[in-house]
């Protein structure tokens, strides 16, 4: 087991990974920027390192100033977090280099999926159900007329260095592919410095459902359900929850059948996120990711494993603590993410806080690095907490949400709570009767977050 976790990141995650950390009494050293020196996160540690100015390119992406915390301070592995360097294949290579232990996948593992053709290539050949749509890049329009023609239209383009929603052209008919072909290779070119984009059929209404998966690096891989991100905004995710309201056990055990030993075939280690789109009962594979995700509390509360505990066994060597027939579904289980943001315009609102009280109570869990009095600097993200509820059936589940949603206070700026006070209370919602653009077209409407 590693004797010390450098923590490179900030925020509830750092916290998030802080707790795991002494839970299994490892020595933490957190880095941290000289705008994040009254951070919870920096007070909780043990050991802290300033490592540059605010901005994120200068100190949290800023691979060498955290190798060189890691040798002053001697920590023995790294935990990134989400975001930040936590998919950064050369920066887990580096590190391997150092001897220090990357707290994740291996960096071959990284760069594969972060090559949106080559993550589909390589999900295609492990059995995953895919998108219908070209085999690799296309750069001829008369090729990309060829597949869409195949395939049917609406397609969609999308950029091989994107996802997440980045350099994505939506062609209705023949007429618009030439300019969807060109524009996204040229935004893709000018955005990524890689011009290679591929071709998919567009699907109209489906949801996002994610299988959360995990290898243990020697052959073995299991899967700990899925979530359903459906309800974001200009690809931010607002409210995960797990189960999928549009799952059933058989469903579930059949994709995560198949993910899980896609991720044992792979060889892959650690924690990773299948992603599909969801339509008319079939599953088919966007991107993988190759990190702990913001919304992995809402698997913890269905399966009450931590799933902290699992990465930082499996990197350690030890393994993964469960079996497959070990992971059993518990109930529903809904995360809200509250970001420091007017709840209509989604500005970002950074300040001070005056007054910060969380919810408590039965199956009520708050993740945040925010305290009363705490200045929210501009920098950043501007997530300042995840309020996650646990129920024995999704109907509690709400109802218990509804209350703490009722008992949370932030005062000071201004937060995304009021919306979701609006979603608890909206029919749709309520039925679990949403897809990926249900959110943006109820905010268009314009008549919610009425007392805000
Ligand atoms: C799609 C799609 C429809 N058809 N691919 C957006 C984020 C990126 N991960 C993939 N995205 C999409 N890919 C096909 N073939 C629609 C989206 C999409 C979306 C996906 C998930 C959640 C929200 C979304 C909002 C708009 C578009």
């Amino acid at each position: 087991m590693f004797q010390k976790i450098l923590i490179a990141n900030r925020g509830e995650i750092a916290l998030r990974v802080l707790r795991a950390c002494k839970e299994l009494g490892i020595q933490t050293v957190v880095v941290h920027s000289t705008a994040d020196a009254d951070a919870m996160h920096v007070r909780l540690a043990d050991e802290s390192v300033c490592i540059g100015p605010p901005p994120s390119r200068d100190s949290y992406l800023n691979i060498h100033q955290i190798v060189a915390a890691c040798e002053i301070t001697g920590a023995d592995a790294v935990h990134p977090g989400y975001g930040f360097l936590s998919e950064n294949a050369k920066f887990a290579d580096i590190l391997a280099a150092h001897n220090i232990t990357f707290i994740g996948p291996s960096g071959d593992h990284i760069r594969i999926m972060g090559d949106k053709i080559e993550a589909k290539r390589t999900a295609k050949r492990l059995g995953i159900p895919v998108v219908p749509g070209s085999d690799g890049a296309v750069t001829e329009e008369k090729e990309a007329k060829r597949i869409a023609a195949g395939i049917g239209y609406p397609v969609i383009i999308k950029a091989s260095a994107g996802g997440g929603g980045r350099g994505m052209k939506v062609a209705r008919t023949e007429e618009d592919l030439e300019v969807a072909l060109q524009t996204a290779r040229s935004e893709a070119g000018a955005a990524f410095g890689d011009d290679a984009v591929y071709i998919e059929k567009y699907l109209e209404k489906p949801r996002h459902i994610e299988l959360q998966v995990f290898g243990d690096g020697a052959g073995r891989g299991v899967h700990f359900g899925e979530r359903d991100c459906s309800l974001q905004r200009r690809h931010q995710k607002v409210w995960e929850e797990a189960n999928s309201p549009a799952l059933n056990a058989e469903e579930r055990a059949r994709i995560g059948g198949i993910c899980a030993s896609a991720v044992a075939d792979l060889g892959y280690s650690g924690a990773g996120t299948i992603e599909f789109l969801y339509e008319n009962g079939e599953f088919y594979f966007i991107e993988m990711n190759t990190r702990l995700q913001v919304e992995h509390p809402v698997t913890e509360a269905i399966t009450g494993i931590d799933l902290v505990h699992e990465q930082i066994r499996v990197a350690s060597g030890g393994g993964l603590s469960v079996r497959q027939e070990d992971i059993k579904f518990n109930g529903h289980a809904i995360e809200c993410r509250i970001n420091a943001e007017d709840p209509r315009t989604f500005t970002p609102s950074p300040g001070t806080i005056t007054h910060f009280h969380t919810p408590g109570g039965l199956g009520i869990r708050v993740d945040s690095g925010v305290y009363s009095g705490y200045k929210i600097p501009p920098y950043y993200d501007s997530l300042i907490g995840k309020l996650i509820v646990h129920g024995r059936n999704r109907v509690e589940c709400m109802m218990r949400l509804r209350r703490a949603l009722d008992e949370f206070v932030v005062d000071g700026i201004k937060t995304t709570l009021p919306l979701f006070r609006d979603l608890v209370g909206n029919a749709d919602i309520a039925n679990g009767d949403y897809d990926i653009h249900w959110l943006e077209k109820y905010l268009a409407k314009g008549d919610e977050v009425a007392n805000s």
